[in-house]
């Protein structure tokens, strides 16, 4: 990835294919320059208007055959809106200049390769976004939360996306980072001027401090651990013995025939996986085969990746049949389970039942797949097993590479509470400073006022052109 930023660059920014409308964006100085040559709009743009005018592409090779004489030379090819943000205040902090045209991809490229012509650069996926970091715009957490709002697919990840755009996150980190600087400065005074004794750090308010730093720093890795499940989603494992049901209620579940149900005992042999949105949480829903010893080879080998989905599942369904007898093969799966996050679905429960189910720990819901009765129960209990209104009141910190390193500035602040603590009567400065110092750099690191090359092309990489 190039991190110049001292050139313009340009791209489409709507996404591939045709639409109503197409917008191309361009970045950086000589943004208004390179649009005033591609429409026929004379004189200059009014900063945050939107103005109607004609693309004309320059170079007549760019589309050809095309000439109205009414407009002049060169060519009209589309009308356009063109509104042009100055910087510094503009996203990218540079001179932005948003051009839209009907969303045809032949008249989009045109335009960019005449922009490229005029001397813009193709833009690099995620280098608008990444010149607004650069220029102090946004910081890094919200540069993520904008990929984290392009790539979201349920309602509740937008929300913790825009969350964090909007700097709830920054906000956050930025306090406690007050905080290490404010005890830093005043340990350094202590090292400095040894005679002035522990005025300048005094020994209880630094230990009072750092706990609640602590208290602070696990609140938030404990939202993290939530955050992840709004970010990634859930597996929900559908698991029980042949022929209770579990495809019907897959396909029940997921709102389409995805699985092959029929009435013959092991038709499911390998996983179907549905990702569906659950009280706006992702679900992946994975069928299995049902659970048997089998001599079948092929069904052997979906037994065993039933198994495995189970192992990695956060949540595993077991389905029982109501209308045939409670057996001892459906009493080794619901001991299997037990230790595990898990639901009870006793399928069939329109057919007369031929059990009672006992007082199980865990809920044991009555639905019939095949007429959908007590499927609202059972998505209310996915819900509720997996805390889906915790997670819509405090959606939290989402992003693995935030949550490490407030792992690591937990890590290393807990180590200087423990250093004061073991200091005994006299305290070891530059131990503590040590380690806060370390807490500090890690902040950083999240909101990226220190960052290397790498981490910010890893994280770039991930956004789509144009963005
Ligand atoms: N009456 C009734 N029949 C059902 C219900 N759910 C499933 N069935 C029937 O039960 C039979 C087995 O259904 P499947 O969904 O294929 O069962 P499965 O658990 O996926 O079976 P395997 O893939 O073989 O493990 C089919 O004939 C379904 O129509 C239900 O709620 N009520
Ligand atoms: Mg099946």
């Amino acid at each position: 990835m190039s991190f110049s930023t001292t050139d313009t660059i340009v791209a489409i920014a709507t996404p591939p294919g045709r639409g109503g409308i197409g917008v191309v964006r361009m970045s950086g100085p000589d943004a208004r320059l390179v649009a005033a040559r591609l429409v026929g709009h004379h004189g200059e743009f009014e900063p945050r208007h939107a103005t109607l005018t004609h693309v004309r592409l320059p170079a007549p090779s760019v589309v050809e055959g095309k000439h109205d004489a009414t407009i002049g030379s060169p060519a009209a090819v589309d009308h356009a809106i063109v509104t042009y943000f100055p910087g510094p205040r503009s996203y990218t902090g540079e001179d932005v200049v948003e051009l839209s045209a009907h969303g045809s991809p032949v008249i989009l490229r045109a335009i960019v390769t005449a922009a490229t012509e005029c001397g813009a650069r193709l833009a690099q996926p995620g280098e608008f976004t990444l010149r607004g970091f650069l220029n102090g715009r946004i910081d890094l957490p919200q540069a993520e939360a904008v990929a984290d709002l392009v790539d979201a697919v349920t309602p509740l990840q937008a929300r913790v996306a825009f969350d964090q755009l909007h700097g709830t996150l920054t906000r956050v980190i930025g306090e406690m980072h007050a905080a290490l600087f404010d005890l830093i400065a005043r340990l350094e005074a202590s090292v400095d001027f040894p005679e002035e004794g522990y005025h300048f750090a005094e020994r209880d308010g630094l230990a009072a401090a750092l706990d609640d730093l602590l208290l602070a720093m696990s609140r938030l890795l404990a939202d993290a651990a939530r955050g992840r499940i709004v970010r990634e989603g859930l597996q929900v494992a559908i698991i029980g013995k042949p022929n209770v049901g579990k495809s019907s209620l897959f396909n029940a579940l997921v709102g389409a025939a995805r699985a092959i149900v029929t009435d013959v005992p092991g038709t499911t042999r390998d996983l179907v996986t549905e990702v569906v949105d659950l009280d706006g949480l992702r679900v992946t829903l994975v069928d299995t085969a049902g659970l048997r010893e089998t001599d079948d080879v092929v069904e052997a080998e979906g037994v065993a990746r039933s198994k495995g989905a189970r192992a990695v599942a956060d949540l595993t369904i077991v389905v029982l049949d109501g209308s045939r007898p409670f057996d001892d093969s459906d009493q080794r799966i619901v001991d299997e389970t037990i230790g595990s996050k898990r639901l009870i679905a006793i399928n069939k429960a329109d057919l007369p039942a031929a059990w009672r189910a006992p007082a199980w720990p865990t809920p044991a819901v009555a639905v019939a797949a095949t007429t959908g009765a007590g499927l609202d129960r059972l998505r209310h209990e996915i819900a509720r097993t997996c805390d889906v209104e915790t997670l819509a009141d405090q959606p939290g910190m989402s992003n693995v590479r935030h949550a490490g390193l407030v792992r690591v500035a937990h890590e290393a602040v807990a180590r200087a509470r423990e250093a004061i603590d073991a200091g005994g009567g006299g305290l070891s400065e530059e131990f503590v400073l040590a380690d806060l110092q370390q807490a500090r750099a890690a902040l950083e690191e999240i909101t990226g006022r220190r960052t290397s090359d790498d981490v910010l092309a890893h994280i770039f990489s991930r956004f789509c052109i144009g963005k």
